[in-house]
């Protein structure tokens, strides 16, 4: 397996809570799981996350991107890169776990034009039933994403700030850079993570970051699967994959929905 992490990377990941890998997959893999993703939400609207999901509430919701959750259990095409044996062991060795977990992956479709909304600044731990923080995120650009379109922003060193109050999503003026601000806090200018379609970016569940509205004519695909490290439990409750009733509060994650895709067993 041709895995690109160097021992450098994982400094700059440590240090500042993201990383990015232009051209990890080929153009043409970006063409299936455009379609794949096209077809899941085209024949899946049931499926697609609206204002009632996870704390984001929001009537606006669906104006920040059409969300849809655990693409791999039903769409062979989606799960070769969600259980991507490359993308998992990437995300392994940035977050320093002897083997990682999918929680679940997600589309994100970001409609175009005028009623498009932005992504607000926020953290991901938060809205994840999970304890210590380490998770993290690998997010495929489906489509090319630039600023207009509405690629992530991600804001460096803020993971070490911890996991903070959810902020609501679709809300206007939410923002946890600008609650961070105001409480007096130093917190770095974002960088844009601009790439091609097939261009991966991997953020810490603490890190800060937002995305614009799309601007633009077309639609923004992408498609993020997260991963849990060994050293993370379950802290109890609902999680994304109904599965919570079945495993145990404060242990860690053992579960057939949420299979190691790196790392030893
Ligand atoms: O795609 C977006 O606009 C936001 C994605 C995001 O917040 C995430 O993957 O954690």
């Amino acid at each position: 397996m041709d895995c690109p992490v160097t021992d450098s990377d994982i400094e700059f990941y440590q240090q500042n809570g993201f990383m990015r890998y232009k051209g990890f997959f080929f153009k043409q893999e970006m063409d299936r799981l455009r379609a794949a993703i096209d077809d899941a939400i085209t024949s899946h609207r049931d499926r697609i996350l609206g204002a009632e999901d996870g704390g984001r509430s929001s009537e606006d919701y669906e104006r920040v991107f059409n969300q849809m959750v655990n693409l791999w259990v039903d769409n062979p095409e989606a799960k070769q890169f969600a259980f991507s044996e490359r993308l998992a062991e990437t995300g392994r060795r940035l977050c320093g776990a002897r083997n990682v977990r999918i929680y679940h992956d997600h589309a994100m479709v970001k409609p175009a034009g005028q009623q498009s909304k932005e992504t607000n600044c926020h953290q991901d731990a938060p809205y994840w039933p999970m304890d210590p923080v380490g998770s993290l995120s690998a997010w495929i650009a489906v489509d090319d994403v630039t600023i207009d379109n509405g690629c992530l922003h991600f804001t460096p060193g803020s993971h070490k700030f911890g996991k903070l109050e959810p902020i609501k999503l679709g809300v206007e003026g939410e923002s946890i850079v600008d609650k961070m601000r105001e409480k007096g806090h130093d917190v770095a200018e974002p960088v844009a993570m601009e790439m091609e379609a097939g261009g991966v970016t991997f953020h810490h569940g603490c890190n800060f970051h937002y995305a614009n509205a799309n601007s633009t004519d077309h639609p923004r695909r992408a498609f993020a699967v997260i991963f849990i490290p060994d050293f993370v439990t379950f802290t109890g409750g609902r999680e994304a994959a109904g599965a919570g009733d079945e495993m145990t509060a404060g242990a860690p994650w053992d579960h057939p929905a949420h299979p190691i895709l790196a790392g030893e067993a």
